[in-house]
Order: structure tokens, then C-alpha cells, then sequence
């Protein structure tokens, strides 16, 4: 098909919606436009009742990135290591439910990408200023990797850094921007990956942050 007029002045008008990025892993992009006024609103609603907060790693150092959680279990890191917890630490009572967009976009996006009955029971949810990042990782806290993850970007847009099997590879860069989902499972699901450090921005929706939220089986 030849190229639109539109096209050949602005470029594309959307990239590629599915767009296999290694075995196991796929980014579906804009797939989650549609529901971000109501992801935000979720979202919203989640943090009045279990506030952002930056955590603490087991080595004694606050992430630079602002963390809270939806769902029966809740990722969690402080000086006695990483886990999860159906509680809040700082609220001393359960985690807000998973609101239903929230955990109908998840396993769509999962479905999309081949892993169909994916029903999340944790969403960890990342809160990025400018100068946040996220250094080179694992998620190795779920009891059955066999579940993929499912992560959608809100707002400012940000360079994923997609590590191989070992820490010392050097990570590829992927941009992600507002509304891109991304599904990690099977080969994919154990690769280092991390967040550059963020730039300033503003994002109409949000302003200068991005958000991130993982959905994960966790038990
Ligand atoms: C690849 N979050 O919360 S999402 C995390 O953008 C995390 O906030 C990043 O890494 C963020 O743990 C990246 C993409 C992602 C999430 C989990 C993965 C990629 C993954 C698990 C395995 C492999
Ligand atoms: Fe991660």
C-alpha cells in the first residue's frame, strides 16, 4: 500500500501495534490509550487510600522512583528485603483493590500477546519525577514465573533498558511513551531490565511524570 499523504508529510500516523521485540515479549503500542483518562483515574483513587512513598532497598538507599500497589499482594522493599505483602506497611491494612479497568486492560494486552487467562493478582504501581530511574533488575519475587507481566506507561515518555539473561549484557534501549503496553512472559520473563534516568517533560494528562503499572501473579 502506498504511503498516505498524511504519511509522507507528518510520518507514520502510528507505529506498529504489535511489535515482537524478542521470543516472549511483545510491545503493543497505544494499546492502552483508550483507557488512560480511566487508568488515571484508578489510579487516583488508589494512592488516596495507599499514598506514593519512596522505599527503602535492603541495602539502606530510597528509590529514587515513588512506589504504592492494587490488589491481594503488594511488592514491598525495606531493610529486610524484597517481597510481598497483602498489607501496606504504612497503612497497616490491605492494599486497595485492583480497580476493574485496571485488571481488564491486563489481561487483554496478555490475551493479545498469547497468554490468554492471565489473571493478575498484584499491581505495582511506579511514580516517576524527572531524574528517577530504575537501575538494572530482575522480578524474581513471584511464585511462578510461567505468568507473564504486563506493564503500561502513563504520561512522560522513557527509555526502557532491556538487559539479557546476565547483568553485565549491555542493555538495549526501547522508548516507551504514554499508553504503551507491554507483555513479558516465557524466555523474556527473567531478563534484566531497568529506566533510564528520566528527562523533564510535560505531559498534558499528567504533567512532569511518568507512570508505570506492572501487573504480576504474585501467588
Ligand atoms: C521484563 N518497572 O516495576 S516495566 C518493575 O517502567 C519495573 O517502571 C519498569 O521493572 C517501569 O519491576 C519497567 C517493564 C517490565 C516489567 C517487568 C519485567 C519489563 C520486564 C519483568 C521481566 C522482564
Ligand atoms: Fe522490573
Amino acid at each position: 500500500m502506498p504511503p498516505s499523504a498524511l504519511e509522507l508529510d507528518f510520518g507514520p500516523v502510528e507505529r506498529d501495534p504489535h511489535q515482537p521485540l524478542a521470543a516472549g515479549a511483545v510491545l503493543l503500542g497505544g494499546f492502552a490509550l483508550q483507557d488512560a483518562v480511566a487508568l488515571l483515574a484508578g489510579l487516583k483513587a488508589v494512592v488516596a487510600i495507599s499514598p506514593f512513598r519512596h522505599m527503602v532497598t535492603p541495602g539502606g538507599w530510597p528509590m529514587s522512583v515513588s512506589m504504592s500497589n492494587c490488589g491481594a499482594a503488594g511488592w514491598v522493599t525495606d531493610r529486610r528485603g524484597y517481597r510481598y505483602d497483602p498489607d501496606d506497611p504504612e497503612t497497616a491494612r490491605p492494599w486497595p483493590a485492583m480497580p476493574l479497568v485496571f485488571s481488564t486492560l491486563a489481561a487483554r494486552a496478555a490475551e493479545a500477546a498469547g497468554f490468554a487467562g492471565f489473571v493478575p493478582d498484584a499491581c505495582l504501581i511506579n511514580r516517576y519525577e524527572p531524574g528517577a530511574r530504575l537501575t538494572l533488575h530482575q522480578d524474581r519475587n513471584e511464585r511462578d514465573f510461567a505468568h507473564p507481566i504486563v506493564s503500561v506507561s502513563l504520561g512522560l515518555p522513557a527509555t526502557f533498558l532491556w538487559g539479557g539473561a546476565s547483568r553485565s549484557e549491555r542493555p538495549r534501549r526501547i522508548p516507551l511513551v504514554h499508553g504503551d503496553v507491554v507483555v513479558w512472559g516465557g524466555p523474556a520473563r527473567m531478563t534484566f531490565h531497568g529506566v533510564d534516568t528520566m528527562k523533564d517533560g510535560a505531559h498534558p494528562l499528567t504533567g512532569a511524570i511518568r507512570f508505570n503499572l506492572t501487573f504480576r501473579r504474585a501467588n
